[in-house]
């Protein structure tokens, strides 16, 4: 039973989601799947919570239409890039609904619940109680000033409402009230010992130390109860009569979406979803990213367990991964979506699709597996030109074409007798790379696993190099006994070749196909029993000509998507309070106090405008010449669509002196000018009632 965490469907997932949860879960269940194990892979998306009213209220619609909007999105995201789930549910379905709301009640009706009354904090303005995301404020771990209630995204710490500094409401901007409501606590502190022996006794050696670090350090801070449900309308309705305007929790019923996920596909293949939740030899599996480990190693075991499911055997939890040199962050538009990188590359060729497996394999290179990693685009281009196309990709070209030319299109025989040390070393390396593989892919270190795959077809061209089969034939001819040698070669590497389709087939799946079509045979043979044989091609069989598997990826491409990302984080840093309306006035109210430290960071000068100019390729820069007194800055800002540049030089404006340099357009920018924003979203200059000496100061 492998889950992948359910996404919210609250807008597009970027690649550091798949890299985190949804690759390697795919890569794991394909190996299972070759196996010819019992496993289904479910995942879903998370529609409840209250990131998804607040998306509707963002994009001036309703969390009805944000759900079905971004579900068909990400689903079909995840099937280009050949994440294969069973299924793909939904928590707005009925029968999720019914599945959860059954769940409450056996645990409430057993008394498993505490029934209390707090106060919580209440936004008067809106009427309403201010749930997880409904209340922002800066992050006691952190600092960042736009944590949320139930979680900050810079840090990744899990929060509360009551642990904010300086909490206000996403609704109206006010800061909140505290009154009292009624709300279903799960006693966490109670299963404090159980958590001890099972997490920390039974699983020492074979979960994660990530994973492990971090359910100890929860279980040491003590564990507190858990309310479970929600003064909310967007949600499962809690199923009791005095629990009117109360939802549950989505971090509840999102779990409970792996069960219902798995009824649903139960139904829709005629068998029975029970033993999947209930068996205990069944080996359930949950992939996510660090994010989620308190929900799934403590939260949602302690739920299985009061409900008489089996608990998972191992939670796989992933680190993070930044680009290019920064955090990963929807917020802050630092990301590549996954659809970004599907209309970039995969729609805009024939067979666009093998660039999914190019991706796939960047991804597993550098999973986050024991730490943060970091996707550059530099790095993308690498790995797929240096390693797929010049290691994996040129063994099996090399092969198809020596083979075509030297044996007549067919698989050679072998001729035992005549094998040497060199032949006989490949062949112990291939029978041994299955083990090693599937050692490591049990293990779910599926980087090195891959890494092994790559050095298979590497010791594939060290042997091709070492027998050198061309230099068999001299003015055209071959003699009987070269003959013999040539067949023995390429006998050896075309079943290198099968092995390589069935060790590559669960990381890189579309690659692995197009290796069963240049070798006219069936799925069957990616069957994982036949990894290690050498009799996977017959002799005599004849093969499909050449065709490579990778194309290059080339420097224009690289440049084009790093552009992008850099003219993303412009925008950014031009505009940071202006993308969204509703966002906007919120931020404008909802900064947090500061102290006068703080201010006092600021070195803020005046400036004196020389000269102006325009950015090429950009119609929003302009680059500015900016006397400071006693030295000249570079500045580049973005106010190309407000002012022409001879309007604005000689003017004097205010400049952040001590702002960290950064390149736009390969320009580096020394500096910022203040400007004023009126209402209809006109620029203004901030400038000194009369021309004052350019380097004063101000505060
Ligand atoms: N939707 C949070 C997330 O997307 C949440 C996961 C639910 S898994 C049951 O990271
Ligand atoms: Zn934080």
């Amino acid at each position: 039973m492998i889950t992948a965490a359910l996404p919210y469907a609250n807008g597009l997932k970027h690649i550091g989601h798949l890299a985190g949860a949804y690759l390697p879960a795919d890569i794991y269940v394909r190996y299972l799947r070759a196996q010819r194990r019992d496993v289904v892979f479910v995942c879903g998306s998370d529609e409840h919570g209250t990131a998804i009213p607040i998306q509707a209220m963002k994009e001036g619609t309703t969390p009805r239409a944000i759900i079905d909007k971004y579900h068909a999105l990400i689903k079909q995201n995840f099937a280009d890039l050949g994440i294969s789930f069973d299924i793909y549910h939904r928590t707005s379905e009925p029968l999720h609904h019914e599945t959860t709301q059954e769940f409450f009640t056996a645990l409430n009706s057993r008394g498993e619940l505490d029934v209390r009354e707090s106060e919580q904090y209440f936004d008067e303005e809106a009427k309403t109680f201010l749930a997880d995301r409904y209340i922002i404020g800066t992050c006691p771990v952190c600092g960042n000033t736009r944590a949320y209630g139930d979680q900050c995204e810079n840090c990744g710490s899990s929060l509360s409402p009551e642990m904010l500094i300086d909490p206000h409401s996403t609704l109206s901007g006010k800061a909140p009230v505290k009154r009292s409501t009624k709300h279903w606590y799960l006693p966490l502190d109670k299963y404090e010992g159980f958590l001890r022996d099972w997490i920390l006794k039974d699983h020492k050696d074979d979960w994660k130390t990530n994973v492990l670090g971090q359910c100890k350090s929860w279980i040491d801070g003590g564990l507190q109860p858990r309310a479970v449900t929600r003064d909310l309308d967007w949600g499962v309705k809690v199923p009791l009569p005095d629990a009117e305007g109360k939802v549950l929790y989505v971090w509840f019923d999102a779990p409970i979406g792996y069960i219902s996920a798995t009824k649903q596909w139960a139904i829709d293949q005629g068998k029975d979803w029970k033993p999947y939740w209930y068996d205990k030899d069944t080996q359930l599996v949950h992939f996510i990213g660090k994010d989620n480990i308190v929900f799934h190693c403590i939260i949602f075991p302690i739920m299985l367990k009061l409900h008489g499911n089996i608990l998972p055997a191992n939670v796989p939890a992933n680190e993070f991964m930044n680009l290019e040199g920064d955090k990963m962050s929807t917020s802050r538009n630092w990301k590549l979506d996954m659809q970004d990188y599907i209309d970039d590359f995969i729609k805009k060729e024939n067979g666009g699709s093998q660039l999914a497996d190019t991706l796939r394999y960047y991804l597993t290179t550098i999973s986050p597996e024991a730490k943060d990693s970091e996707f550059t685009w530099k790095g993308f281009q690498d790995a797929n030109n240096s390693e797929l196309v010049s290691i994996f990709g040129n063994f099996v070209n090399r092969t198809f074409v020596l083979m075509h030319k030297l044996c007549k299109g067919k698989v050679p025989p072998l001729h035992t007798d005549l094998l040497d040390d060199i032949d006989r070393s490949l062949i112990r390396d291939i029978e041994a790379a299955k083990g090693k593989v599937e050692r490591l892919l049990e293990q779910y270190k599926f980087r090195e696993a891959l890494f092994e795959v790559i050095d298979l077809s590497r010791k594939g061209n060290k042997y091709m190099q070492e027998k050198e089969p061309w230099k068999k034939v001299t003015g055209g001819a071959v003699t009987e006994e070269n003959q013999l040698l040539i067949d023995n070669c390429l006998h050896i590497c075309l079943q290198l070749t099968a092995n390589l389709a069935i060790l590559i087939n669960p990381f890189l799946p579309y690659t692995a196909q197009k290796m069963l079509h240049l070798m006219k045979v069936v799925d069957k043979i990616l069957d994982w029993e036949n990894a290690g044989k050498l009799k996977l091609l017959s002799v005599g069989y004849s093969l499909r000509a050449p065709e490579l598997l990778f194309r290059k990826i080339e420097d224009d491409e690289v440049k084009l998507q790093i552009d992008k990302l850099q003219a993303a984080a412009e925008r950014q840093g031009m505009a940071p309070a202006a993308p969204v309306d509703v966002k906007k006035e919120a931020t404008a109210t909802l900064k947090p106090q500061i102290v006068f430290d703080d201010f006092a960071k600021l070195e803020l000068k005046i400036g004196h405008i020389l000269a102006a100019e325009k950015v090429a390729k950009a119609d929003k820069l302009l680059k500015l010449e900016v006397d400071l007194g006693n030295e000249r800055r570079t500045i580049v800002s973005g106010i190309a669509l407000h002012f022409k540049p001879e309007e604005i030089v000689g003017k004097q404006v205010v400049v952040v002196a001590n702002l960290a340099p950064r390149k736009m357009k390969g320009i580096e920018s020394n500096g910022m000018i203040l400007m004023a924003e009126d209402k209809n979203g006109q620029l203004h200059f901030v400038s000194p009632e009369k021309a004052i000496a350019p380097g004063s100061g101000v505060s």
